[in-house]
């Protein structure tokens, strides 16, 4: 038995659920209460207090990097993590690029951006306190610009984060030329956290035309989407 502890709309709980969906396991979802994750409710999954955690028969695991290993381990039927050394090593390096890089562009294009906010809002207004919208909003940007500013990209003219993003995209691209995954001949964990985070970043809507204009992209989250959907089904 799977018990899924989540943020709901957060990418990292997208990028397990992929995990799960695309391994076919059955899992239950415990959403994460924010106030009671801040008075240690959770500490037994997630010391970190971060989320997606799991349990899986009585084991915690926290940290979606962490899950989607164990995940591999206990569950090594359509693996996602790559058994060849070269491709682990990349499909790692893609991982935590997605994780810890484009995870702030996220955070600071969809949610810190006024002009963004709302195209997702729907997604994030349950996982927050039940207090008034525009007091929620101010809550919820004061937050997310203090994570911004401190990592660095929240101080960066928005031409300037538009002009790497676009890079970023770029990237995506070039590393799609003549091929169907991110690392070798199959899904690995590199679609997973590459798609979960793009997904998101594209609720900006300065990111919607780099994705339309991009060559191979498109394709690419069609596919990962069709095999690794962020559903159930
Ligand atoms: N490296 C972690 C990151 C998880 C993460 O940052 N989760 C955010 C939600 S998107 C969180 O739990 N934030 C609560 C907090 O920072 O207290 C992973 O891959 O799971």
């Amino acid at each position: 038995m799977i018990t899924l502890y989540q943020f709901s709309s957060s990418p990292f709980t997208d990028k397990v659920k992929r995990a799960l969906h695309y391994k076919g396991l059955d899992y239950t979802i415990e959403e994460v209460n924010r106030l009671k994750a801040g008075r240690g409710r959770y500490d037994h999954v997630s010391p970190t207090r971060k989320f997606p955690a799991v349990e899986i028969a009585g084991d915690a695991v926290n940290d979606s990097t962490d899950i989607i290993i164990e995940l591999d381990k206990r569950y090594p039927d359509k693996p996602l993590i790559p058994t060849s050394a070269a491709e682990r090593s990349i499909a790692h390096v893609i991982e935590d690029w997605a994780d810890e890089s484009l995870y702030f562009y996220e955070m600071l294009m969809r949610v810190e951006w006024k002009h963004n906010i709302d195209a997702s809002w729907d997604q994030m207004a349950p996982t927050l306190p039940k207090l008034p919208t525009p007091i929620l909003k101010r809550l919820v940007h004061k937050g997310v610009s203090k994570v911004t500013a401190t990592q660095g990209l929240g101080r960066k003219p928005r031409e300037q984060v538009i002009a790497d993003a676009q890079r970023h995209i770029d990237s995506l691209d070039g590393m799609l030329e003549g091929k169907e995954w991110l690392v070798g001949d199959s899904i690995s964990v590199a679609d997973l956290s590459v798609i979960a985070q793009l997904k998101k970043l594209m609720y900006a809507q300065e990111i919607q035309p780099m994705v339309a204009n991009s060559k191979h992209v498109e394709a690419w989250i069609k596919r990962v989407d069709e095999l690794a959907p962020s559903a159930a089904v």
